[in-house]
């Protein structure tokens, strides 16, 4: 039997040094030979790729380009099609890997869960110390946060307009379990289930609700979400938030749609009473302006007529904490 191919797809927006690093990183720990690496570089006007046509990285790391910056679901979409792998790993290009089995462990949970719709690892979170100078940073000077991701939920903003989502804290750390949704830092997916679900969605900006909205999709349409905790991908967090967009018409806009796409009509009224309640009048018009723009009640047809639970089974599936607002 011949053995999977992997295809690890990596979004990169003006990471500079960090991209290397963690190809490096995968190439020290990754045995096997059948796997590429696509780094999907998108707006990025800083970072320096001429290290991919060198050796050792020329043979097994692609560069795809783009111009216009992309966001990460649509980086990541654009890197794959239909048939060009058996499995899909979306990592973050500011990631560290610690053993040699990583890629085996989460493509033997996908093959063990063939349904999921993607497996989430054990993330440990790091920063790196500012003003270490250009060029490649030194994985020996990152420092542990000692915060360990697995999985997130959906948030109702009640009392913090930023908090669409919320880590989950596990009840076993010992076998795969069941989440909501990734947080969209480290994902494995088996390339065919990734396609029938649809990919991320191309509309929804910002940094990690693509992966929650892809995940609450692949729930309604009867794919799990899993976590593997006994595999560790180490993931950076970058002062500031990152690059990626994230203002409070991104994460309204965000919750907006996957509501306006998968929800009840009450959840979605929720999504605006919440925002207006914050006095983000301006913020919510333009966000809607944005969802109403984008195309999403065919998607809601199509999901509805194939799906197999609803969001109320969802929710309260992984109690999310709700009650009703008035306006
Ligand atoms: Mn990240």
């Amino acid at each position: 039997m011949r053995s999977p191919t992997v295809k690890v797809v990596l979004p990169c927006a003006n990471e500079g040094g960090w991209v290397r690093t963690t190809i490096d990183s995968i190439l020290e720990h990754t045995p096997r030979s059948s796997f590429e690496i696509v780094v999907s570089a998108n707006g990025d006007t800083e970072t320096d790729f001429s290290f991919i046509e060198r050796r050792p990285y020329r043979r097994v790391v692609r560069l795809l380009s783009t111009k216009e910056p992309l966001g990460v679901g649509r980086a990541r979409n654009v890197a794959v099609r239909r048939g060009d792998a058996d499995f899909y790993v979306f990592l973050d290009a500011h990631c560290l890997l610690e053993s040699d089995d990583w890629l085996e462990r989460g493509i033997a949970c996908l093959e063990e869960h063939p349904g999921a719709s993607m497996v989430q690892p054990r993330v440990e979170e790091f920063t790196y110390p500012e003003g270490s100078g250009e060029g490649e940073p030194d994985p020996s000077r990152i420092e542990r946060l000692g915060t360990e991701r697995y999985s997130i939920r959906w948030s109702w903003p009640y009392d913090d307009p930023s908090v669409v989502a919320e880590f989950v804290t596990p009840r076993v750390y010992d076998r795969v379990f069941e989440g909501m949704a990734g947080a969209g830092m480290a994902i494995f997916a088996r390339a065919e289930t990734f396609h029938r679900i649809g990919k991320f969605d191309a509309e929804v900006r910002g940094w990690f609700q693509e992966t929650l909205d892809y995940c609450i999709r692949g729930w309604l349409l009867g794919h799990p979400m899993l976590v593997e905790p006994r595999l560790a991908v180490l993931h950076r967090v970058k002062p500031g938030g990152g690059r990626y967009p994230n203002r409070p018409v991104h994460w309204i806009h965000g919750a907006l749609r996957t509501a306006y796409k998968y929800l009840s009509p009450r959840r979605r009224d929720l999504v605006s009473t919440l925002f207006l309640h914050h006095g983000l009048r301006e913020e919510l018009r333009l966000a809607l302006e944005w969802t109403l723009r984008g195309g999403w009640l065919e998607e809601r047809v199509r999901c509805f007529k194939a799906r197999v639970c609803d969001d109320d089974w969802l929710f309260s599936r992984f109690e999310v904490y709700e009650e009703p607002m008035d306006g």
